[in-house]
């Protein structure tokens, strides 16, 4: 009898160590059947066009890659909150997906959940950004380009449009997003070079990526620096509202204005002198980069280790950093009437 009960535990343990490693593969399963590779976007928000050119490149990889290959899911909360995504995370994981992109709002509070989503075989990325101090919940991120090389260049823009000399303000996204935050210490950094001596930084504020909070805020700085000479907006849905403020208020040229945006939002204004140049990146790289390395993972043994590398379509062959950051490009373009109407229909 002890026997039986003996043979009947291990009979159990047997089934459940199974039925763990069962669901732990949850995500390497759909590459081993053959089935289309779950793939979930999830950006800051849903409603701020800058992701949805990350999107496009999701779409133009899948394109080549075999659209039967994936299904691809974007998908997000209405606000950029710092635990807004974690619902659309867990319901991914529900629905066995093969790889998260996630663009966090917050370098710490959606630890667990990536936890919990890596615990049931989901790849965990972090896109457009990194969460800094957090890296051991993420298997890699996708990095627009080197943030290293941001804060140089905006304060840089600013200075060359200020006569190097003046107040200026940020305007940035939300209080907690760690891209922003990065880009703004850059800046800090930057502004101690003897060179920026005569720049003067009042404050930053936040429009927390959205339209209608931005412009007010851009307007309230207007208000109460009425000596304000330039202001930096690191966001791509910050820079078109501020634009816009200006522009109403007939300010063009008078107060400056740079930062990070999307061409296509940005052609009025730099056609009619508002915003004499500004940068960014190229995000549909970073889309398809990403669907490469999932294509890479589930059908070529590819695991994104620090020093490896994988083959990323037009994008060549592309290695992950020590830090397990993998840059879409090292350096950012700027945008000024020069090379405006190229762009702007791209992205
Ligand atoms: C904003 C977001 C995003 C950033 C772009 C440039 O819309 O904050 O994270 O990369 O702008």
């Amino acid at each position: 009898m002890k026997q039986l009960k003996k043979l009947a535990l291990i009979v159990l343990c047997l089934v459940m160590a199974m039925a763990f490693l069962t669901c732990k593969g949850s995500g390497g399963e759909q590459a081993a059947s053959g089935g289309p590779l779950k793939i979930y976007f999830i950006p800051k928000d849903s409603v701020n066009p800058y992701f949805y050119a990350i999107d496009v490149g999701f779409k133009e990889a899948i394109a080549e890659l075999g659209a039967d290959k994936f299904e691809y899911i974007y998908t997000g909360p209405a606000t950029a909150g710092p635990t807004d995504q974690i619902e659309y995370i867990e319901a991914a994981v529900q629905n066995k997906a093969f790889a998260v992109f996630v663009s966090a709002n917050h370098d710490s509070a959606l630890n667990r959940t990536f936890d919990d989503a890596r615990a049931a075989g989901v790849n965990v990325f972090i896109m457009n950004q990194d969460i800094p101090g957090s890296e051991d919940h993420r298997d890699a991120a996708i990095m627009p380009a080197s943030f290293a090389n941001v804060g140089p260049l905006l304060i840089e823009l600013m200075g060359q449009q200020m006569g190097y000399s003046g107040d200026f303000a940020i305007l940035s996204a939300t209080t907690d997003a760690p891209d922003q935050n990065a880009w703004i210490d850059g800046i800090k950094q930057a502004l101690t070079d003897s060179k920026y001596a005569n720049m003067n930084l009042v404050t930053v504020v936040y429009g927390d990526d959205q339209p209608e909070k931005s412009t007010t805020e851009m307007e309230a700085l207007l208000t109460q620096y009425p000596n304000l000479k330039g202001v930096i907006a690191p966001t791509a849905a910050g820079i078109p509202a501020c634009a816009k403020v200006l522009q109403t208020r007939r300010l063009s040229g008078q107060v400056k204005l740079t930062g990070l945006g999307l061409p296509s939002t940005m052609l009025e204004f730099v056609k009619d002198g508002t915003c004499e140049s500004f940068a960014l990146w190229n995000p549909p790289y970073e889309g398809y980069l990403a669907t490469y390395l999932v294509d890479a993972i589930a059908n070529k043994g590819y695991k994104p280790t620090p020093g490896s590398s994988f083959e990323a379509g037009k994008l060549g062959t592309v290695s992950v950093e020590s830090n397990g950051q993998i840059l879409t490009l090292k350096d950012l373009m700027v945008y000024d009437a020069s090379n405006i109407d190229e762009y702007a229909p791209l992205f």
